[in-house]
């Protein structure tokens, strides 16, 4: 099994490029954004209190979006590997996937971390707006947060898996194509690599 982490900020592309990458290697794609949104969607106690947090962007309670993740994990036995989109966002978060991967005897094999300035995500996330129908994505104070959000709890992530030598950096700006070549680069070279 091999597994993988899309890293980056809000609006760094992880949700799309996530897309392209599960139909290429088969991977089991794990997204929290997606599960709390159908949270949201099915009107549960859950989504409701997601929805409130998420409007401000802010994070949502690190034993929710775990608890979510470990049933996830549960419920798909055998997969070739997971991608990781939009968790872990904190350390907290990090350190529990590390122990349930470990229990079912894996581990990240890579952590890519998408590169966008600032001005570029704060654009894409208003022209997302247009047709996303999401309350978290028309207010530039709203994104202005979610980015300091990401700045002081979710940076850590990246580092807490440096320290294994685990994070490869990739440049976010350009065609959705060429990202795209861009990280397949980075995983095939990893996935061949022995463990
Ligand atoms: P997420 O659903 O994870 O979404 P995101 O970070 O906003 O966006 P993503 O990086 O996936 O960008 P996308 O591909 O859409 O999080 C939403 C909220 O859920 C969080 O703020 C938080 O409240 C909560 N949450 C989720 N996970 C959590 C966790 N683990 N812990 C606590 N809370 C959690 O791309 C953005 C836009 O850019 C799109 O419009 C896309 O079309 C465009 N785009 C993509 N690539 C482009 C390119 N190359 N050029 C130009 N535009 C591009």
């Amino acid at each position: 099994m091999f597994n993988i982490i899309l890293f980056g900020p809000p609006g760094s592309g992880k949700g799309t490029q996530s897309e392209k990458l599960i139909d290429r290697y088969g991977f089991k794609h794990l997204s929290t954004g997606d599960l709390l949104r159908s949270e949201i969607a099915n009107k549960t106690p859950l989504g409701l209190e997601a929805k409130s947090l998420m409007d401000k962007g802010q994070l949502v309670p690190d034993e929710v979006v775990i608890g979510m993740i470990d049933s996830a994990l549960d419920a798909n036995p055998g997969v070739n590997g997971f991608l990781f989109d939009g968790f872990p966002r904190t350390t907290a978060q990090a350190e529990a996937l590390d122990k349930l991967l470990s229990l079912k005897k894996s581990e990240i094999g890579v952590v890519v971390a998408l590169q966008v300035p600032e001005e570029e995500l704060i654009s894409r996330m208003l022209n997302r707006a247009k047709t996303s129908g999401r309350s978290d994505d028309a207010d530039e104070q709203v994104q202005r947060n979610r980015l300091s959000v990401y700045t002081r709890d979710t940076l850590p992530v990246a580092d807490h898996y440096r320290t294994y030598g685990k994070v490869e950096e990739v440049v976010g700006l350009g065609s959705i194509e060429d990202i795209f070549g861009r990280l397949t680069a980075v995983i095939d070279s990893k996935k061949g690599a022995p463990a």
